[in-house]
């Protein structure tokens, strides 16, 4: 009997891969950095049993129609808004994710790189790689304080929750925002839930960490950047669409927020000529939440499982229903 075909739109280490050889066929897009050509993803999928997608794949109506024989599709990430969910769960094609294996990972990037924002440290680097260290001057890179300051995090999931353990270290005060009520995060961290324009008023970091979703899609916009504190940093490590870029930038521009550290972009990747570049108050990243080593390979592990779950026509491990 021929194996099932699984067709993975990067390639994954061979290390990774090797142990499922034995029961599926596996063929990866040959590039570690671009994406899958569309129209190889659409003929690929034609012929798989299986697909393993990034982000950076649409899977839409146009892809499930193509791939007929197609039961199980596994995203490497935790979010799914790559996904149209409704359109797979018609077409009875399972979607799986990776939850919780990157979650510590992530929160520890996103507490890096508010910490990163506010000591300044990218800037404090630059400055010495640069050898403009000449000298010592009191308020040289002096940044802002972290620890006893007003955490505000919106999007209190597995993530916002890892988060608020670290600032609980850190002594921050923690207000949370989020669609339902966390009482575990309330009883053991203290986090106090407030609404969104609580929230911005109050929080001396606001971090996003919600999912992208139509509801919170743009959420971080104008109106919600003149409410910050004028010393506030806004920290995303979500989706770069649940901020307005142009509406930050200008909010940045008019010393209504103090700095922010963005791991994602509204279009990813972003190009050097993009405008918040422009502005030494702004610390990014190339969307690196998850990226350990370790974490990503237990997340390529999670995906070829779930796929192998699937196809011997077994519950998967971390199934996403709409
Ligand atoms: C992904 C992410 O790992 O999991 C998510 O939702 O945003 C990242 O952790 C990365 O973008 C690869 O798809």
């Amino acid at each position: 009997m021929n194996k099932p075909y699984v067709y993975i739109t990067r390639t994954l280490p061979e290390e990774i891969v090797e142990p499922f050889r034995e029961t599926f066929t596996v063929k990866m897009w040959g590039s570690k950095e671009q994406p899958v050509d569309r129209e190889v993803l659409l003929e690929e999928a034609g012929k798989a049993d299986a697909l393993i997608t990034m982000l950076s794949d649409q899977v839409d109506e146009e892809l499930l129609s193509k791939g007929e024989n197609v039961k199980v599709i596994a995203n490497l990430a935790v979010g799914f808004d790559n996904i149209d969910i409704k359109a797979a769960e018609k077409k009875g094609v399972t979607i799986t994710n990776t939850p919780d294996v990157l979650t510590e990972t992530t929160a520890d990037l996103t507490f890096g790189l508010l910490m990163a924002t506010a000591r300044r440290l990218m800037e404090a680097n630059e400055y010495v790689q640069n050898g403009d260290w000449k000298n010592w001057a009191p308020l040289l890179m002096a940044g802002h304080d972290i620890h006893h300051k007003t955490i505000g995090i919106v999007g209190m999931g597995r993530i916002g929750e890892a988060v608020a353990h670290r600032a609980k270290g850190f002594h921050m005060n923690i207000l949370y925002h989020n669609r339902s009520r966390k009482q575990d995060a309330e009883e053991k961290l203290g986090a106090v839930y407030a609404s969104l324009d609580e929230l911005v008023t109050q929080a001396d970091f606001v971090v996003c960490l919600a999912p992208l979703t139509p509801e919170t899609k743009g959420m971080f916009n104008k109106e919600i950047f003149k409410k910050m504190k004028s010393s506030a940093i806004f920290v995303n490590a979500s989706r770069g669409d649940n901020a307005n870029e142009e509406d930050l930038y200008e909010a940045l521009v008019e010393g209504e927020i103090a700095a922010a550290g963005l791991d994602v972009f509204e279009n990813e990747p972003i190009s050097e000529d993009h405008p918040l570049l422009s502005l030494q108050q702004v610390v990014a990243l190339p969307h690196i939440g998850s990226a350990s080593v370790e974490t990503r390979k237990a997340m390529m592990n999670l995906c070829l499982e779930n796929v192998q779950l699937v196809l011997n026509e077994k519950e998967p491990k971390t199934k996403v229903t709409s």
